[in-house]
C-alpha cells in the first residue's frame, strides 16, 4: 500500500477511481463536484442519472455509489456524500463511513488505485485536522493494503494539514 499526499487538482489523477465529494442527489454541484463534472463532460451526468434514486436521493450521507468516469483519465468515479458537519450529532461516523464505503466499492470493482479529495472540508464545514485524521486512519487499515491511495488537496494549508496527519500516523 502507498498513501500519497498531493497538492493539486483531482481531475488530473491517473488512477482507477477518483472519489467525488458529492451531495445526496448526485447530479453535480460546486467545489470539487463541479470540477469533476466539468472535466468529465456530460457523460458523467448521464451515468449519475442511471443510479437508482429514492425521492431524489441517489447517495445518502455516508454512503458511496460508483459510475463510469466520462472523459476523465480514471475508469470510475466513486461518489460519496460526506457529512454536513453541523447537521450531524456524530459527524466522524458519517465521514468514516464515506471513506470506508468508497474504498470497499473500489476493491469490489477491481481498482488498485484511488484518489480522494478532502471530503466535507469545503462547504460541508468539516474541520480539516479532524477530517485528515479520520481519512488517514481508514485508509491505513490492513484491508486496503493492496490499494495505492492518493489524496489531492487544494491549497497549501489543506496540503500541510494532511501531510502532518500522515506523518503522525507514520503513513
Ligand atoms: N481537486 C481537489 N480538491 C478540490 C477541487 C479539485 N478540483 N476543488 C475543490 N477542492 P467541497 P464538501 C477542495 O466544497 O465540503 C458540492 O457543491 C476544496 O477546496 O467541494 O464535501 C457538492 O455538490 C475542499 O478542500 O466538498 C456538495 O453539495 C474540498 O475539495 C458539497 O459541495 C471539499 O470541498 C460537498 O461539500
Amino acid at each position: 500500500m502507498t498513501i500519497s499526499i498531493i497538492k493539486g487538482n483531482i481531475v488530473s489523477a491517473e488512477v482507477d477511481a477518483i472519489v467525488n465529494a458529492a451531495n445526496p442527489m448526485m447530479l453535480g454541484g460546486g467545489g470539487v463536484d463541479g470540477a469533476i463534472h466539468n472535466a468529465a463532460g456530460p457523460k458523467l451526468l448521464e451515468e449519475c442519472r442511471k443510479v437508482k434514486a429514492v425521492d431524489g436521493v441517489r447517495c445518502p450521507f455516508g454512503e458511496a455509489r460508483i459510475t463510469l468516469a466520462g472523459d476523465l483519465p480514471s475508469k470510475f468515479v466513486i461518489h460519496t456524500a460526506g457529512p454536513i458537519y453541523h447537521n450531524e450529532d456524530e459527524p466522524h461516523k458519517v465521514l468514516e463511513s464515506s471513506y470506508r464505503q468508497a474504498l470497499q466499492l473500489a476493491l469490489a470493482n477491481g481498482c488498485r488505485s484511488i484518489a480522494f479529495p478532502a471530503i466535507s472540508c469545503g462547504v460541508y464545514g468539516y474541520s480539516a485536522e479532524e477530517a485528515a485524521a479520520i481519512a488517514l486512519d481508514v485508509c491505513s487499515r490492513s484491508e486496503y493494503s493492496e490499494m495505492d491511495i492518493s489524496f489531492y488537496l487544494f491549497g497549501t494549508s489543506m496540503y500541510e494539514v494532511w501531510t502532518e496527519a500522515s506523518q503522525r500516523i507514520g503513513a
